[in-house]
């Protein structure tokens, strides 16, 4: 399978974050990428370059003054102090219930608490730059299966930051510009009538599915630990199921924390029926692979072998498909369980 490989991603590098009460190494390392780099090269898969300026779609998947923000955001944190070059902005303050989000404070702290739904989504000196370079990615595995001419095509997006918590205007979980978002509307305007979208990362793809909710053109499914107890608890219930024309587009599978994998295959059969049912013309998999019995931060018990299982799965479908990197944090694991889903999806 063709692998877009975001090289830009290591611009992306926060040393910290708050995790329980503590301040702790980030989980979301440029490490991550380079694992499953590794991985596609030993088992012999060639990477590409992404060739396409993902600008246009993400201007149709963001607000344009959420990607102002988001751009010039590390230059105007660097602006405001000596020293913050060597500092993380965090948010403090948010516009819940009866504050106003119409408005753009001109304080940064306040413009960084408008755009996140979370304090959980460092920032670094290259945060842009990597985020933009993994949309272009998206956007070049997308172009990539859309140029099928006979046969079903499938491409791999290998990039970081991840992206399925980002919604129109707000970062969140580690994640900037959504990748799957984009390759859905890349997928769209290349001439694609329908596209389904399935989330398998661990936690619920609560920006995905804000992006698409009124809309009927595009399906999103999600398999994810139950948001009553796991992030990003305010998204990724059962009755969430579309609004106006996306009524009856959105279909949310959450599962115990702790559930075993037989429980998760089960729910992945549903995912796969409804798929089948929407009967798209290609299909976008947010690949996350925090569902790991080894991940450090989530509960679910998959093993190394569930992924080929679950590319298998994936490959019956016979949709020409798009995999997006999400999450993933057992990261020495992560190039083995990547690699298991893309080769299995192909029949290898
Ligand atoms: N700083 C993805 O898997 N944060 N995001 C937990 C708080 C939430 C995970 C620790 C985890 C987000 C793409
Ligand atoms: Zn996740």
């Amino acid at each position: 399978m063709i692998t877009f490989f975001n090289d830009g991603h290591s611009a992306h590098a926060p040393e910290f974050e708050f995790f329980r009460g503590e301040r702790v190494p980030c989980f979301e390392t440029p490490a991550r990428a380079e694992f499953v780099k590794d991985r596609l090269a030993a088992r012999g898969h060639g990477l590409r370059t992404p060739h396409i300026d993902s600008a246009s779609v993400l201007a149709r998947v963001h607000a344009p003054r959420y990607l102002r923000f988001l751009e010039n955001a590390w230059f105007d944190w660097i602006a405001l102090k000596a020293g913050n070059d060597q500092r993380q902005p965090f948010p403090s303050v948010w516009p819940v219930r009866s504050l106003r989000s119409d408005l753009e404070p001109v304080n940064f702290i306040a413009r960084l608490g408008l755009y996140s739904m979370d304090n959980g989504s460092p920032l670094s000196a290259g945060t842009w730059a990597a985020a933009k370079a993994g949309a272009d990615a998206a956007a070049s595995a997308a172009a990539w299966v859309a140029a099928a001419t006979g046969g079903t095509r499938a491409s791999f997006c290998c990039s970081r930051p991840p992206g399925h918590h980002a919604g129109a205007d707000f970062m969140g979980g580690y994640c900037f510009l959504n990748n799957a978002a984009v390759a859905a509307q890349a997928l769209r305007d290349a001439g694609a009538a329908r596209v389904a979208i399935l989330d398998v990362d661990y936690h619920h793809g609560n920006g995905t599915q804000s992006i698409f909710y009124q809309r009927a053109d595009v399906l999103f499914v999600s398999l994810h630990g139950d948001p009553q107890t796991e992030y990003p608890f305010f998204l990724g219930h059962a009755d969430e199921t579309g609004a106006d024309d996306g009524e009856g587009f959105n279909l949310n599978l959450p599962l115990p924390a702790g559930c075993t994998a037989l429980r998760w295959f089960e729910a992945l059969e549903q995912a796969c029926l409804r798929i089948r049912r929407f009967d798209g013309d290609a299909l976008v998999v947010s690949l996350g692979l925090d569902t790991f019995a080894g991940d450090p931060i989530s509960t679910f018990s998959l093993q190394s072998g569930d992924f080929s299982r679950l590319g298998e799965r994936l490959g019956a479908l016979g949709l020409p498909t798009v995999f997006v990197l999400e999450g993933g944090y057992a990261a020495a694991a992560l190039g083995a369980n990547a690699v298991n889903v893309i080769e299995s999806f192909e029949g290898v």
